[in-house]
């Protein structure tokens, strides 16, 4: 790949995770974008996973939301906004400023999110705007205010280089931060000494680079950390001088802590004891470790405790800070830390200013100019969405978000939607299941089309450069809510110009009235100019106005001479954010082990490698679809077994609150007594996959987090008596189907099925399906013994769809059949190959696509390794390409090695 950028290149940042990428997007005259890593970019150097690599796929504007519409229809902007300021105004004349609220993102832009926050806390007066990083980042936030003073994120990513023991609680980093994955399998393949602590239920993707794996019972996190002090003490692995001078607590926390010994913590982890011991022996012995968690730790009725846990930890051996050492909780989304930034939390104010702290409030009041400002925390998600349903709210924006799949308890949230009186959805796309109950629907810029800034996990804030222009009526979402602002009265306080202009008083915020008495502080980013701002390269906080000499007009310089800045790292000297510079240790309690009775299950959730949340992008990709198309439910086989459950088998996975139907995979590499189910089926891509309806809305006490990984279910066999699969040129319709579950293909789409009652009529099922027109020819085959019925329709040469029918799950091989839509069919011997379900001996099925760079699939890479061809990685990379572009299958392309060659010794 030629990595010289052409005249056209722009630098921006993936959209994805909060890794941050830097991207080089080159638009081609034929409408396309190349897409290419940044080299130059301190995050990925050049590196992309397969999420960012496919980002040229997702830009078409075929399902773009392209105009504003009220109830359902058609509307002009002027209309739309003055609806929405009308309604608000009315509804807070009326029902009072805490009857409005807004749910936003952390996929929003730094001058977005700075926006809604604004408008929301210093005009209406409300502190009602929470957003989705309430249910991914709230324990890490409130377990670093607890601790620190602060939200502070200490350490950068060349700590997990530098590191000589990476612990991974709770984090799939292999599949869900890809390219820090690879930067760490780089770090480890030149230093094989540095050691690896995987602590997950699941032996994820992740496990295999981890020389430990903890296969942790849900929620044990908070005794294992909490043993792990006073083993520490034990062995002699306290920094005294760090602790005495630096924090308050210890005494107390290593009291609280006393007695969780071995045998104890073995016990409350459902861990081996000397697992246990050997983790804690590694982590005394070991001066430069990083502990990295994210969503096993945060997603927790305890996960504030269990974040403090882990910093006690770190702040007992003086190992925060420093190079190679420290807690590093990873943010998910690609702005998470943007949106702590400006305080789009209820329970913050602005430049990580606390909402409760007066001295704060008047600091952002006489900034803002401010109309009212609340003086108490607003609703947490989970409560919000519980006022709406209650009727205490009756005014709802939500911006860049999807509730209806993504919230705990999501039937609830649909209802309170449904019965809200007013709903304004921002969105890039025309559907999603959020976007049915909007009275007013606005169409936002999505990547590519705005401009802004994000802030990535290691606090490097980088530029979002659009490339594309902006399509249809579509505008940027601050502008929208500047707008509405304007229209509601506040004329003053939203007369900016550009997102620059919102960035530079964002900044000019962080260091009014600081003089490092708050961590963050981008006073040095303050003053950019247009260009400026267009200039500015990935930065790291804080960059406060010291570098250079106040006023010398060209903040650019400042900005730029401020990059010497880069890579510092917090608390390394001992100073933190509570009014008395002292760090915090938190002591906790240890909560038992949950029992459940026989055939319950805990349900675990969480994410695949190439889907990102409820797939409304990802969705759109072939390519991405192809590495899992269908919702499923990981479940140990002996569980399975139990239950009667039949591998490739359906399940209804049910809780007390709801169901949810989904497909078996068993595995080994699921804990018994847990089960596994994707996140990001929504009802536009399966008829009952959307698994937060089954998810239990409980939060942590501290943070307001639900804890989405530990519902208690049971899972029994759904009773189909047929099954099906189908490819389709034009979307189906799935209406009155039991069971479905839809992906994209290359050249239309794929679709799962199933019945409870036998098809009557299964020819003209088929027809209704595959929309044959009258002209088509359509062949068939019926085994009435068997059941099976076979059909495929074609439109001259040109294949229009196939469906196979069968009681049992259908045995076809789904990638070669998605494969056949796009080609010529005029040989007969196709077409009943076609109808067989599979290609000749010289179309070999590749299984299910495990590279979606090259689209090798598993049997591919098997075949390659039984037959000996390639028994490394790096073999099958070199033999078939698998693993060779992104790298992110090269986890999983090591586990079919393993798997492979255990299969050929037994
Ligand atoms: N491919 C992909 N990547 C993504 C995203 C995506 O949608 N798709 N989303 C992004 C976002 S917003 C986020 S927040 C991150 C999330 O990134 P991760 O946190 O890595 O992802 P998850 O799969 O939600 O959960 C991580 C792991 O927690 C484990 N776990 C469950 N319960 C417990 C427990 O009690 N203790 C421990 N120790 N572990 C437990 C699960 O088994 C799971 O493997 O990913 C980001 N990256
Ligand atoms: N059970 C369970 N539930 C979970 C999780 C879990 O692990 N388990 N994880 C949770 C976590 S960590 C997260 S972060 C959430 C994510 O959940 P959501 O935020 O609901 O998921 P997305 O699919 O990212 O939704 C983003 C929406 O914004 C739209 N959008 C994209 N770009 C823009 C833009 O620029 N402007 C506007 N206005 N709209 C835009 C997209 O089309 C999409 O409809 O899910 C949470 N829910
Ligand atoms: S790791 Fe992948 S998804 Fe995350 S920012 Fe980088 S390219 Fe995007
Ligand atoms: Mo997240």
């Amino acid at each position: 790949m030629d990595e010289r950028p052409a005249d056209t290149t722009i630098r921006t940042t993936c959209p994805y995770c909060g890794v941050g990428c830097g991207v080089l997007a080159t638009p081609r005259p034929d409408g396309s974008v190349a897409i290419a890593g940044d080299p130059a970019h301190p995050a990925n150097f050049g590196r992309l996973c397969s999420k960012g690599s496919a980002l040229g796929e997702t830009l078409g504007l075929e399902e773009r939301l392209l105009f504003p519409t009220i109830a359902g229809a058609r509307a002009n902007w002027d209309d739309a906004l003055s609806r929405v300021a009308e309604r608000f105004t009315a509804t807070i004349a009326e029902h009072g400023r805490d009857s409005v609220a807004f749910y936003v993102s952390g996929q929003l832009l730094t001058e977005d999110y700075y926006i809604a926050n604004k408008l929301m806390k210093g005009f209406i007066g409300s502190a009602n705007i929470d957003t989705n990083s309430r249910l991914c980042m709230a324990s890490s936030v409130a377990g670093h205010r607890r601790a620190f003073g602060s939200d502070t994120v200490p350490g950068t990513y060349e700590d997990l280089e530098q590191a000589d023991l990476i612990v991974l609680v709770g984090s799939n980093l292999a599949w869900c931060h890809p390219v820090l994955y690879q930067r760490i399998a780089a770090a480890k393949a030149a230093r094989p000494q540095m050691k690896i602590v995987l602590v997950d239920p699941r032996r994820t993707a992740s496990a295999d680079l981890a020389d430990l794996h903890l296969p942790i019972a849900a929620d044990g996190d908070t005794a294992l950390f909490a043993g792990l002090l006073p083993f520490l003490a034990e062995a002699g692995a306290i920094h005294c001088d760090y602790v005495a001078r630096h924090t308050d607590g210890f005494v107390e926390a290593l009291r609280r802590a006393r007695g969780m010994r071995l045998p104890h913590v073995a016990e409350a982890t459902g861990l081996d004891s000397r697992q246990v011991q050997a983790f804690y022996e590694l982590f005394a012995r070991t001066e430069k470790v990083v502990t990295v968690y994210s969503q096993g730790v945060n997603q927790s009725v305890t996960g504030t405790d269990k974040v403090n846990a882990i910093i006690n930890c770190h702040l007992a051996t003086g190992r925060i800070g420093r190079p190679g050492m420290g807690p590093f909780s990873v943010t998910g989304q690609p702005n998470a830390m943007g949106g702590r930034e400006v305080g789009g939390m209820a329970n913050m104010l602005a430049a990580h200013m606390a909402i409760e702290d007066p001295a704060h409030r008047s600091l952002v009041r006489d900034f803002w100019d401010a109309r009212a400002m609340p003086d108490r925390a607003g609703l947490k998600a989970v409560d919000m969405f519980r006022a709406v349903a209650d009727g205490r709210i009756r005014a709802l924006w939500i911006i860049g978000t999807n509730p209806v799949v993504s919230m705990p308890d999501a039937d609830a949230v649909k209802a309170a939607l449904a019965a809200c009186p007013f709903v304004v959805v921002s969105d890039v796309v025309a559907r999603n299941d959020t976007l049915p109950f909007a009275d007013v629907a606005l169409p936002a810029a999505a990547w590519g089309e705005k401009d802004g800034t994000v802030t990535n996990s290691e606090r490097r804030i980088s530029r979002q450069r659009p490339f594309l222009p902006l399509p249809g009526e579509a505008r940027p979402d601050w502008a929208i809510i500047a707008d509405v602002a304007r229209r509601m009265g506040f004329a003053d306080g939203f007369s900016h110009a550009s997102a620059a202009d919102v960035f530079d008083e964002h900044a000019r915020l962080s260091a009014y009235g600081n003089a490092g008495e708050r961590d963050f502080d981008i006073g040095a980013l303050a003053g950019l100019d247009q260009c400026g701002y267009d200039a500015l390269p990935p930065v790291q906080w804080p960059q406060p106005r010291t570098v250079t000499s106040h006023g010398s007009g060209d903040a650019s310089v400042e900005a730029t001479a401020a990059l010497a800045n880069d890579g510092s790292r917090f608390f390394g000297d001992g100073d933190f954010f509570h009014p008395d510079r002292r760090a915090r240790f938190v002591a906790v309690d240890v909560a038992p082990r949950r029992r459940l009775g026989k055939g319950r299950f805990l349900l675990n959730t969480g994410r695949v490698r190439d889907h990102w949340h409820t797939m409304t992008r990802t969705g759109r990709s072939a390519r991405l679809s192809a590495h899992v198309a269908e919702p499923f439910v990981d479940v140990h086989p002996a569980d399975a077994a139990a239950q009667g459950i039949a591998e490739a088998g359906l399940v209804t996975v049910r809780s007390g609150i709801g169901a949810a139907i989904v497909r078996c995979r068993t595995t080994d590499r699921q804990s018994r007594g847990s089960v596994f189910v994707p996140m990001h089926w929504s009802d536009e891509f399966s008829g009952s996959g959307r698994i937060d309806a089954v998810v239990a809305p409980a939060v942590d006490p501290v943070s307001g987090q639900p804890g989405l990984k530990a519902t208690e279910v049971s899972i029994a066999p759904f009773p189909a008596v047929w099954f099906g699969f189908a490819i389709t040129r034009s979307r189906p319709d799935p209406h009155g189907l039991d069971y479905f579950a839809l992906a994209r293909a290359e050249a239309g789409w794929r679709m799962e099925l199933a019945g409870l009652a036998p098809q009557a009529d299964p020819s003209a099922f088929a027809t209704a399906l595959l929309e044959a027109p009258d002209r088509a020819q359509m062949l068939a085959f019926h085994d009435t013994t068997t059941g099976a019925h076979r059909f495929a329709a074609f439109d001259g040469e040109a294949l229009i769809g196939a469906l196979w029918i069968a009681r049992d799950p259908v045995a076809v091989s789904r990638v070669w059949a998605a494969g056949q839509l796009g080609d010529a069919h005029n040989a007969v011997r196709d077409r009943f190959r076609l109808l067989a379900g599979r290609g000749g001996a010289d179309r070999p099925d590749p299984g299910a696509i495990v590279c979606s760079c090259f689209s090798v699939g598993v049997n591919e890479i098997a075949t390659a390794v039984t037959t000996g061809r390639a028994i490394t990685v790096e073999a099958v990379g070199a033999a078939l390409k698998a693993g060779t572009n992104c790298g992110s299958c090269r986890s999983e392309i090591k586990g079919i090695i393993d798997d492979a060659r255990l299969a050929n010794t037994a």
